[in-house]
């Protein structure tokens, strides 16, 4: 199997726990300035040019959640990351929604808009995605209650997109000091070894986070 993507993008991270979670071996194709090679392979496989892709013989896998299913369909170690009962599946899917489309989404708007030119700066846009982080962190905040993990005692592909999603969203806008649940909840993961090694191989490239990254995680 080949990963493409960068250690020290959120959505690759989540493909990356769940490959260390399984076990699993590939080859990491990282897109970078310096190689121009790799990105027009990925190119190839998604003109999107968006990152994870997952290639494993003949399938192109996108999307960082489709390639965790795939992982877990056909790749399975001693974890499953979504139960095998559809119906517990289903509230570890919605809640993957919850943290790409809620948490992460906004977060790569605050982080994308600090990368634009001061004249293209999107005001109202960045307003609207703060107001987001704290509608959802009120949410989670609640829902997490008496969880360890996303969705209940396993640790699966929710807890693979709110690792990251939450651990930079922190650092785009801090999770208020109210919602300890939540705070909980965010550092839990980077004690796990899949997540810990994730982060760990993300930290040389700490330097270029736009907003200027946190001495702290
Ligand atoms: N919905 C996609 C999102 C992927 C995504 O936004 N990846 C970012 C890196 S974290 C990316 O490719 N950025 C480069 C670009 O947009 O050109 C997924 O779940 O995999």
């Amino acid at each position: 199997m080949q990963l493409y993507g960068h250690p020290f993008s959120s959505y690759t991270q989540k493909a990356l726990i769940a490959l260390y979670e399984h076990g699993v071996a590939f080859d990491y194709r990282v897109i970078g300035p310096d190689d121009p090679a790799t990105g027009r392979e990925l190119a190839a496989l998604w003109p999107l040019a968006k990152f994870p892709v997952l290639v494993d013989g003949a399938a192109t896998l996108l999307e960082a959640s489709i390639i965790i299913e795939h992982l877990d369909l056909n790749h399975a170690g001693a974890v499953r990351l979504i139960p095998a009962d559809p119906r517990a599946a289903l509230e570890v899917r919605m809640l993957d929604r919850v943290f790409d489309n809620y948490v992460m989404t906004p977060t790569q708007k605050i982080v994308g808009d600090a990368l634009r030119p001061e004249a293209a700066r999107d005001a109202h846009g960045l307003g609207e995605a703060r107001a987001m982080l704290d509608t959802v962190y009120g949410w989670l905040d609640a829902v997490m209650a008496g969880r360890t993990w996303a969705a209940g005692d396993a640790f699966g592909l929710a807890d693979c997109a709110a690792a990251p999603a939450l651990f930079y969203a922190d650092w785009a806008h801090p999770i208020a000091a109210g919602f300890e649940t939540l705070r909980a909840y965010r550092a839990r993961p980077l004690a796990r070894p899949s997540v810990a090694r994730a982060v760990d191989e993300a930290r040389p490239y700490r330097a270029f986070f736009p907003l200027g990254a946190p001495d702290r995680d």
